[in-house]
Order: structure tokens, then C-alpha cells, then sequence
């Protein structure tokens, strides 16, 4: 892997009901993100915030697609952001902010990039269009934009049509799905594998397939990683908490396989509330699965 860094916040909460995320990248350094990496021997260089409007100085607009333009607008940057990190030779880490931030961290890989596979780490989907989704809310939409489904400006933003194929994804703790997700995942053939496969299959049999199949046919892999895919016990601060969630220690066996393969070229760490959080928590356990992620061990 790279051994150089650059940390992009993008403190977004215009994809979410929930307020609170918008804080999350500070609470991600809080928790001595920097320290840690450094301490595993990186070059750590972190470009501080994206500027992100807040909710009140906009129209929500239309409620199926809430703050589209100023989503697509933010993600426009971001994308441009992520390109220049990598045509430097550095590996982006992209703190969260809600999750509709990932299309355009996909977007900016995926210029570099042509096929890239992603390893998507949510309780979620995030595979609905205006059409299936119940909230409106765009954090439920990144993946299905970034495959190139659903509205124009989602699937356009920072570059035409889709940056990712579906065979190139594999979704990891999936346990809240909605109607027109289940038809998507099953019209398409993504591979997801569900708090029953993990529980069944194991967490590391489950992380080597997953790894199989985003690693076939492509240049790098881009790992999304939504804080709510882990146990609301663990971790309390995210804005769709959803029971019976990846275990602490799953979670961290999942991130050390990932890492031993050396495969990832860009990563993000999302949907961290600090409103809703226990004393920062959940910034600490996303400091600690970063801290696997790039090759942290007990010896
Ligand atoms: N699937 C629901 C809920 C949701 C998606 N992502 C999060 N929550 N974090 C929706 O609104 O699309
Ligand atoms: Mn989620
Ligand atoms: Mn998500």
C-alpha cells in the first residue's frame, strides 16, 4: 500500500434526516486518527474540510431527491479532490459526513481507475433511486448513482454514467434493505453477503469471498465503510442504527484481512454522529478499524 495519506473531511449532512454527521470528521480526528497512522508508519497529510452548506441557507427542494444540487455540487469537489490526491501517488482517506459523499469519492477513483471494485460495509443498501426510496434522503442512494442508476445528475456527477460495474461489488453486514433495493441486488446479481451469511459462514470466509470477487477484472478496490454496519452496542453514534449488527471484533478481523491483501486504493469512513454518540465512541472504533485497515497489529 502507499505510504502516504491524505485525510479529506467532508462534513455533509444534507443526505441524512438525522442531523449531527456534519461533525463526524472532527470527531474522527479527535480520536487521534493522525497519531494512529503515524504510528503504524505513514506520511499523514490531512487537507482539513470541504466547504459544505448547512441545511438552513437552502431549499430542501424536491423531497424525493432532498438538497440534490448542493449534494451534486460538494461531490463535484470532493471527486476533484480524490483525483489529485491519487495522481500525486497518495491513497485518499475520505472522513464522513453522511454517506451520499461516495459518489463522489467513487467518481474521483474511478477517473484514475477505469475498473474499480468496492467493498461496501453498511447495515444498508444505499442502492435506492428517487422512485424506491421511503425518506428522500440521498445517503440511501450512493451506491445505486455510482452503478449509474437513478437520477441524471446523481449518475452524471463528476464524470457520465456509472463508475463501478455490479459484478465489482460486494456488500458486507447488509441487514435493512427496501423493496426496490431487493429487486435491484437480485436483477442485477450483487453480491451481498447478510448479517445470515456472516453468522453462518464466518466473518473471514465471508471477507475472502467478498475479496474474490472485487479483485476479479479490476485495477484497485475503494472500501466505503458506513459506521452503522457495526452493532449499535459498539457503535451508537450513526443516524439509522439498525440491531444485530458486525461485532467489534468482526468488524476488526474483516478490516486485517482486508488489509493483508493489499489490494485497497482509496477508503472512506462515514455516517459518524457525534450528537447521538457515548463519549465519542463510535469516532474510536472508526480510528480502530482504520488502525487495521492500514496493517496495525498486536505483533
Ligand atoms: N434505506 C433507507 C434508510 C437508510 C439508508 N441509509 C441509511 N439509512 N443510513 C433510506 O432512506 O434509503
Ligand atoms: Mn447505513
Ligand atoms: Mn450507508
Amino acid at each position: 500500500m502507499l505510504r502516504q495519506i491524505t485525510v479529506i473531511g467532508v462534513p455533509m449532512d444534507l443526505g441524512a434526516d438525522r442531523r449531527g454527521v456534519d461533525m463526524g470528521p472532527s470527531a474522527i480526528r479527535y480520536a487521534n486518527l493522525q497519531g494512529k497512522l503515524q504510528q503504524i508508519g505513514f506520511e499523514v497529510e490531512d487537507i482539513g474540510n470541504l466547504q459544505v452548506p448547512t441545511p438552513e441557507t437552502y431549499e430542501i427542494g424536491d423531497t424525493k431527491l432532498k438538497y440534490l444540487r448542493e449534494i451534486v455540487r460538494v461531490n463535484e469537489e470532493l471527486a476533484q479532490t480524490v483525483t489529485s490526491v491519487m495522481e500525486k501517488g497518495g491513497f485518499p482517506l475520505v472522513l464522513g459526513g453522511d454517506h451520499s459523499i461516495a459518489i463522489g469519492t467513487i467518481a474521483g477513483v474511478s477517473r484514475l481507475q477505469k475498473r474499480t471494485g468496492v467493498i461496501w460495509f453498511d447495515a444498508h443498501g444505499d442502492l435506492n433511486t428517487a422512485e424506491t426510496s421511503p425518506s428522500g434522503n440521498i445517503h440511501g442512494m450512493p451506491l445505486a448513482a455510482s452503478l449509474g442508476w437513478g437520477h441524471p445528475d446523481l449518475t452524471n456527477c463528476a464524470g457520465d454514467g456509472p463508475k463501478i460495474s455490479p459484478e465489482h461489488v460486494a456488500l458486507i453486514g447488509v441487514r435493512s434493505l427496501d423493496e426496490g433495493e431487493k429487486r435491484a441486488i437480485q436483477e442485477n446479481g450483487i453480491h451481498v453477503f447478510t448479517m445470515h451469511e456472516i453468522d453462518r459462514m464466518g466473518m473471514a470466509k465471508v471477507v475472502e469471498e467478498a475479496l474474490h470477487i472485487v479483485t476479479n477484472g479490476t485495477d484497485g478496490v475503494h472500501l466505503s465503510l458506513d459506521l452503522d454496519g457495526i452493532d449499535p452496542n459498539e457503535a451508537p453514534g450513526v443516524g439509522t442504527p439498525v440491531a444485530g449488527g458486525v461485532t467489534y471484533r468482526e468488524s476488526h478481523l474483516a478490516l486485517e484481512i482486508i488489509s493483508q491483501a493489499d489490494v485497497l486504493t482509496s477508503a472512506e469512513f462515514v455516517e459518524v454522529n457525534p450528537i447521538l454518540d457515548v463519549e465519542n465512541k463510535t469516532a474510536k472504533v472508526a480510528v480502530a478499524l482504520i488502525g487495521s485497515v492500514f496493517g496495525e497489529r498486536v505483533l
